[in-house]
């Protein structure tokens, strides 16, 4: 395990990256209710606000966008991915080595692990090639470790998410994107299993400002070291404005009401 803090991905030990994957993992229909978010330049616009320590997006769209704000934001390349055509169990291609990665600018590397797929040992071969190939680097690795497959029914079932974060810290992740387990206990839990792995929420699908903003104060609260958020920031009219809201929850660890009212 690297140390990280003194890292781009980390501002005083917290962690907020703000993930654009979705053209890929989900398709344009994330990007209907504002269609404006279809284009990448306007989420790098958004990562240049303070909050944002990296911003994690696929090889294409770093190589077409990163050059012109290299200066301002830090760049996470997620090394692998899958369309939402796929209709197989859980699984996600590779589609960028780290050196290439390192190559274009990326200052760490994403990978997804599908725990409990039918595809688990490839990936998790395939995680081990990308993490001892990172630590060459020194780049730190973030596993967005989900559980899911046929034998998992329920995905944010507590004890799920803590075995996720659990699966990070024996593989090798510097830092863990695990879905939100429902309570601030339960999150308790998942940093416990993580040990010294930093364990960040995953946005999930947009919701209201509080309730948003109450999932990632009780994150915190239980020792979570942030957040790697997508669709809760960029499908906002107003990137900047949540992203203020974030800032202030993470990293000056207020109050909902004081970030709702700054
Ligand atoms: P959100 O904050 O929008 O949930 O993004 C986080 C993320 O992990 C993305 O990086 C990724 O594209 C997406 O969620 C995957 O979501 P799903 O759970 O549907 O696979």
């Amino acid at each position: 395990m690297i140390d990280i803090d003194d890292s781009p991905l980390c501002r005083d030990g917290k962690v907020l990256i703000l993930a654009y994957d979705h053209g890929l993992e989900h398709g344009p229909v994330d990007f209907e209710g504002v269609p404006g978010s279809a284009d990448p330049g306007r989420t790098f616009e958004a990562a240049t606000h303070d909050a944002v320590t990296s911003v994690a997006v696929q090889k294409g769209v770093a190589e077409a966008f990163y050059p012109s704000y290299e200066e301002d934001v830090d760049l996470l390349l997620k090394l692998n991915g899958t369309s939402n055509l796929w209709m197989g169990e859980p699984d996600s291609a590779v589609n960028c080595t780290v050196d290439y990665a390192y190559d274009i600018g990326a200052s760490s590397v994403g990978f997804t692990l599908y725990g409990g797929s039918n595809h688990e040992i490839e990936m998790a071969e395939e995680f081990r090639d990308a993490q001892e190939a990172a630590r060459e680097r020194d780049l730190p690795v973030v596993m967005w470790s989900y559980p899911r497959g046929q034998g998992l029914k329920n995905d944010t079932e507590p004890d799920t998410i803590a075995y996720a974060a659990r699966q990070a810290l024996e593989l090798g992740a510097d830092v863990a994107k695990v879905k939100y387990p429902g309570s601030k206990s339960a999150m308790e839990q998942t940093v416990r299993m993580a040990g010294p792995t930093k364990v960040v929420m995953s946005g999930g699908s947009k919701t209201t400002d509080r309730e948003f903003l109450e999932s990632v104060k009780a994150v915190i609260d239980a020792g979570g070291k942030g957040l790697a958020v997508g669709r809760n920031v960029w499908q906002r009219e107003n990137p900047h404005r949540i992203l203020d809201a974030l800032e202030q929850v993470i990293f000056a660890e207020s109050t909902v009401d004081e970030a709702l009212a700054a």
